[in-house]
């Protein structure tokens, strides 16, 4: 495929742009190559800036459950822009998308609107040291959380190490209350918050991807989320799930309602902005109370619950609650699926798809990943040489292994079926 313009407009943007781009995951760097500048998207298609045309498998990393442009999404979007993109003033719209999340998640009894995923989590996590009065956490091995400070580092086997950032920038004061367990290991979380009750910083709260993303699809095993939920409970911690992700990824609300434990606090993001930039963090009433102005923690944003975002959001939140969506999307997902793991078989190439609905991870690995330690033993060499094959065929596949591709409900079976053709024939690449 011609891409020569993406190579020109690559170049100038580099001169301007650190790396390129503005997301570092989208510079291509996991895959090798260089990353397709894209011109316009519509439904499962998109088109880059040479006229080439792929079958989207990224979804903008997961908002786009309803393809790109739709068409009542993009109307609303336009017809809240006309009244006025921003007011910095309450609107009826943002009461409306409120009430919908609190109605869509029971453990949602008060939310607060925001303009990203990592404002969400930020604005949580404040909440969460500030209702128990304590300044650690726990994250997970593998779980990505946005950009903030607290999330950006690696705490090494626990408060142990007391860890070190994994990004220059970040204060080592910052580091040492991050503390990291293993996903999937219960084990490993109560070593963690013994070992931080000893070292007397006692958790404020877990947090975690109840169904995770950002290492590529991993599950949790059976009785993880609720012994998660013991666990905090036994420790007088908080438990976050951040659903910005799996958030109307999985069913409408949150993966919390179908496993059954509900979470403290819910950050939000993605499919809640229909493509717009929005956020949002939510949980018990007793502590979204404790947000300025009802309360003291403060958290504020010049666009936060944005007419224009929460016009979109709330018009892709309609589709989503009309019946079949989900039963649809799982049927489609399944299809591509299997259709991977024949052609990979058939090819002589060895691959786990891991997949909970719409969202799955082809991992060039050969055993059940459950953790961190599993993902990182994937074969990113084989993934990019399968990326790059697949994407000169016209499938554009999230450009990083440790990442979810995702399903919209714009796919059609003739889609999924191209896909599975054109996957079959760059399994071999890899070889
Ligand atoms: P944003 O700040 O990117 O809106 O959301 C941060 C975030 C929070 N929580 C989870 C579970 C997330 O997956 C994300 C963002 N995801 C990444 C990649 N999966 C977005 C893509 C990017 O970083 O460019």
């Amino acid at each position: 495929m011609k891409r020569s313009a993406s190579a020109a407009l690559f170049e100038r943007a580099k001169k301007v742009i650190p790396g390129g781009v503005n997301s570092p995951v989208r510079a291509f760097k996991a895959v090798g190559g260089e990353p397709v500048f894209l011109a316009k998207g519509s439904g499962a298609r998109i088109w880059d800036v040479d006229g080439n045309e792929y079958l989207d498998y990224c979804a903008s990393w997961g908002p786009l459950i309803l393809g790109h442009a739709h068409p009542g999404v993009v109307e609303a979007a336009i017809a809240a822009a006309r009244d006025g993109s921003t007011f910095g003033a309450p609107t009826e719209r943002e009461v409306r998308l409120a009430e919908t999340l609190r109605a869509a998640i029971p453990s949602v009894e008060k939310v607060r609107l925001n303009s990203s995923g990592t404002e969400a989590v930020m604005s949580a996590l404040r909440v969460a040291r500030a209702a128990t009065g304590r300044e650690a956490i726990l994250k997970f091995e593998g779980c990505f959380h946005g950009h903030a400070d607290a999330l950006l580092v690696k705490a090494g086997s626990g408060v142990a190490t007391l860890g070190l950032p994994d990004s220059p920038g970040v204060p080592s004061g910052v580091a040492k209350l991050t503390l990291t367990a293993r996903y999937n290991d219960l084990a490993d979380v109560d070593r963690c918050f013994t070992e931080a009750k000893t070292a007397g910083t006692p958790i404020a709260a877990v947090i975690l991807e109840p169904v995770v993303g950002n290492m590529g699809v991993v599950v949790p095993k059976p009785g993880f989320l609720a012994g998660l939920r013991k666990a905090c409970d036994a420790n007088g911690s908080l438990l976050i799930f951040d659903e910005v992700i799996t958030g109307f990824r999985l069913t409408y609300g949150g993966y919390q309602d179908i496993a059954g434990v509900k979470a403290d606090l819910t950050t939000l993001g993605k499919i809640l902005g229909g493509g717009m930039p929005i956020g949002a963090y939510g949980g018990r009433a007793d502590l979204m109370n404790l947000v300025a102005p009802e309360g003291s923690v403060y958290q504020a944003g010049t666009l936060s619950g944005n007419p224009v975002a929460v016009a979109a959001g709330l018009a892709t939140l309609a589709e989503l609650a009309k019946p079949g969506v989900y039963e649809g999307l799982e049927k489609m997902t399944a299809r591509l699926a299997k259709g991977l793991e024949d052609g990979a078989k058939k090819a002589g190439v060895t691959v786990r798809v891991q997949r909970l609905g719409s969202m799955l991870t082809v991992f060039f690995a050969s055993e059940e990943i459950v953790d961190w330690p599993g993902a990182a033993t994937a074969d990113r060499g084989a993934f990019g040489k399968w990326h790059r094959a697949l994407l000169d065929r016209g499938v554009y596949w999230p450009p990083a292994q440790f990442e979810a591709a995702f399903v919209s409900t714009a796919h059609t079976e003739a889609d999924i079926d191209r896909t599975v053709a054109a996957a079959a024939e760059a399994f071999p690449a890899v070889l």
